[in-house]
């Protein structure tokens, strides 16, 4: 605060403190604890997660806080800073996921991402139902991850009610085991067939780096990426649009992956390596495989080759060199994976031609976020030239700010 008493910072304290006077009106009782999940961008490996691949997020600044406590009566209420419509309220028991008959699967609601994560605890048996009575739980959320743009919001959520829950009832999880019952979560219950990628962002980042992921058996590596003291900004452009067609989108681009797959005769397209992708591409062809699939394919192989170059490059100290592999990967996401739209190609093209190290769209695609690797000095100038591309298409201003590497979920 100033010595005016304004206040100028909006600390995860000052948020946490917020929580709990939000708690206590809500619910008339004091919370046990404050939880924060962060949102994330990814900085290279789009759609490689559900194909056994190598994603490499960064957790952003920006959190979901839970303020809860627990209950004994079976009860579970979630409150939302946000959202309209007040407390709801569900019974554990009763639970069941989107299309069926039972509560809180409805997919429109925002309250679907909390109840799904009580209900795959609940469905792994993590969950007391002992004599004194049935686990429940009082929640209340606030969150400053931005929604609809592609910054897993929906995975800071899920990730903060499993991690309030995991301590509330001492369950003892690991941040890559919340991460598999929020993605289960979100798949089973929701109903949304998402990788792994954002949960385990959310989860497991660590502040000052980047995470290397292998999807497959869930290994991870924190990788420096210090860009202060580089003179470096990654920038995170909001395009501020959303393309009706993502969710669909999203599933036939999985389906399709999972079809190249099965006739190329592996487990995952994680397993054809560069050097074989000109023979898979025409063993895809000779049965018969359109074009758009051959480019999805490739689009998969070459990203996941583009996360290791990636990887090796800031391994070696050479943060800037990751610019270069940051533009291929926008355009393989547009014109092989066809993910992308006007709205981000605009931001890349517009920010390299202004003088950016590197940019890509970020995330599922189909509209949301790109991200922007810049220097320092030249971060005011290029998010400039973007705002004014825009202006120019006529498209609505987008929402600019800097990515720094943040914390992964914790107690507060
Ligand atoms: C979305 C999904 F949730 C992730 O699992 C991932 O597939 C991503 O799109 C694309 O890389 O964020």
């Amino acid at each position: 605060r100033t010595a005016e008493g304004e206040r100028v910072t909006d600390s995860d304290s000052d948020r946490a403190w917020q929580a709990v006077d939000r708690f206590r009106e809500v619910y008339g009782t004091d919370p046990a604890g404050v939880w924060a999940a962060p949102g994330r961008v990814n900085l290279i490996g789009e759609h490689t997660d559900y194909n056994d691949g190598f994603v490499m997020p960064l957790a952003l600044p920006h959190t979901c806080l839970a303020a809860a406590a627990p209950r004994r009566d079976g009860v579970l209420r979630v409150h939302s800073g946000e959202a309209p419509g007040g407390t709801v309220e569900l019974r554990v028991a009763d639970l069941a996921p989107a299309g069926t008959s039972g509560a809180g699967g409805d997919r429109g609601g925002w309250a679907a991402y909390p109840a799904g994560v009580v209900w795959a605890l609940t469905g792994a048996g993590l969950l007391p139902d002992s004599d004194d009575g049935a686990a429940g739980a009082d929640l209340y959320f606030t969150s400053t991850v931005p929604t609809g743009a592609g910054l897993s919001s929906s995975a800071a959520l899920e990730v903060v009610t499993a991690l309030a829950l995991n301590d509330l009832y001492e369950l003892g999880l690991e941040p890559g085991e919340i991460a598999r019952l929020c993605q289960r979560a979100e798949n089973d219950f929701v109903g949304v067939p998402c990788g792994i990628m954002d949960q385990t962002a959310s989860a497991c980042c660590a502040q000052g780096h980047a995470l290397f992921l292998d999807a497959r058996d869930l290994t991870r590596r924190q990788v420096p990426f210090d860009l202060a003291a580089e003179g470096l900004r990654l920038l995170v452009v909001d395009t501020r649009v959303t393309h009706e067609l993502g969710d669909s989108a999203y599933a036939a681009r999985r389906a399709a992956c999972e079809a190249a797959a099965r006739e190329l005769g592996v487990r995952a397209l994680r397993d054809v390596r560069i050097e074989d992708l000109d023979a898979a591409l025409a063993r895809l062809a000779g049965a018969g495989q359109d074009d758009s699939v051959l480019r999805r394919v490739r689009h998969v192989v070459t990203e996941n080759r583009r996360v290791e170059e990636v990887v090796a490059r800031l391994d070696a100290g050479d943060v800037r060199a990751i610019g270069p592999v940051l533009t291929d990967g926008h355009a393989s996401c547009r014109d092989d994976f066809a993910i992308s739209c006007a709205e981000l190609d605009l931001v890349v093209t517009s920010a390299n031609e202004a003088g950016a190290l590197g940019a890509r769209m970020t995330g599922g695609g189909f509209g949301g976020s790109a991200i922007v690797l810049v220097e320092e000095v030249a971060a005011e100038a290029v998010g400039k030239a973007v705002t004014e591309a825009f202006a120019g298409a006529g498209y609505a201003a987008p929402r600019i700010f800097t990515a720094v590497p943040s914390a992964g979920a914790r107690r507060l």
